[in-house]
């Protein structure tokens, strides 16, 4: 035990901290610096310039929430991609549901190498699949060029800094429709709706000129600045915010899937948004609090 305190700033005036066992892993990348900090109260993080991406204790909020929620919004999923996504957690949990293939296209080899060996306990065998295809490219550029087509795109990316930034362009968004089949879904994190007003703005919009169906999405993820967090999602066809719950355990049972946050009635639930998000979709911004 150290004395030390990992700190990550929300903004300028706030910032999240957390006392350290050990750095159990720290590398700089061609493109980053990945460490892999061992905490007293959430275990292991992984940390990507500074900036935590999950957690050992509370990943199952985030991944279950990334995943579940496009693929049970989807009547048979067959071919998924994910974009991002280098520790894993996203894909287990997509290779719970009967999916035929995954493509995982992850920017930075180093990472997947960090948390296959430090974070088991969230990528599980999910490296090992046979339906899995892992690519170390640039997300962006894949999307881009690929002439196959998925049924639901997943962007479990970084803060739209350095190289994510594509993947928060509208070019991106077009690029993600071309990419998915007739009745794809593509769902993003779309940051924090206190610290990051202007991301969510953004995506929201900017998926909103290319799909006709956009829902923005809340959970509580304890590790990211501020703990409450968005995911925008986009359809071709189906209305994620309007599957019925009984529809969602349908999907869930008959999949055999558990799960620790998700649930059919977080499904419904987790598309209605307070009011001051409303006003940040709608670029209203009287509810937002001046200081
Ligand atoms: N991707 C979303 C992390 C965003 C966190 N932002 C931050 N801490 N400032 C996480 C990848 C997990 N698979």
């Amino acid at each position: 035990m150290t004395d030390d305190w990992f700190t990550e700033p929300g903004s300028s005036g706030f910032e999240h901290r957390y006392k350290v066992r050990a750095i159990s892993f720290k590398k700089e990348t061609a493109f980053q610096r990945i460490e892999i900090v061992d905490t007293l109260e959430f275990g292991r993080m992984l940390v990507l310039n500074g900036a935590v991406q999950t957690s050992e204790k509370d990943e199952f909020i985030y991944h279950e929430m990334l995943v579940h929620v496009p693929l049970l919004s989807h009547t048979k999923p067959r071919r998924i991609l994910i974009i991002g996504g280098g520790d894993g957690g996203a894909l287990r949990r997509v290779l719970e549901h009967p999916v035929e293939d995954i493509v995982l296209v992850e920017l930075d080899e180093e990472v997947v190498k960090a948390c296959r060996k430090f974070l088991p306990s969230i990528n599980g065998d999910a490296f090992l699949d046979k339906r899995v295809k892992i690519i170390f490219d640039d997300g962006a550029k894949f999307v881009g060029n690929s002439r196959e087509k998925f049924d639901v795109l997943i962007v479990d990316s970084t803060d739209p800094i350095g190289p994510a930034k594509a993947l928060f362009t509208e070019g991106f968004y077009r690029a993600a429709h071309n990419i998915l089949s007739k009745n794809g879904i593509c769902v993003t994190q779309s940051g924090s709706p206190t610290f990051q007003m202007e991301e969510l703005r953004n995506v929201y919009n900017g998926l909103k000129q290319v799909f006709p169906t956009v829902r923005v999405y809340l959970a509580f993820v304890p590790t990211y600045p501020g703990v409450l967090w968005s995911f925008t999602i986009a359809s071709k066809k189906w209305d994620p915010a309007a599957v019925p719950p009984e529809k969602v355990k349908e999907r869930l049972i008959s999949s055999n899937i558990s799960t620790r946050y998700y649930t059919p009635e977080i499904h419904t639930a987790c598309f209605i948004l307070p009011k001051f998000i409303q006003g940040i979709l709608e670029e209203d911004t009287s509810f937002e609090t001046a200081l």
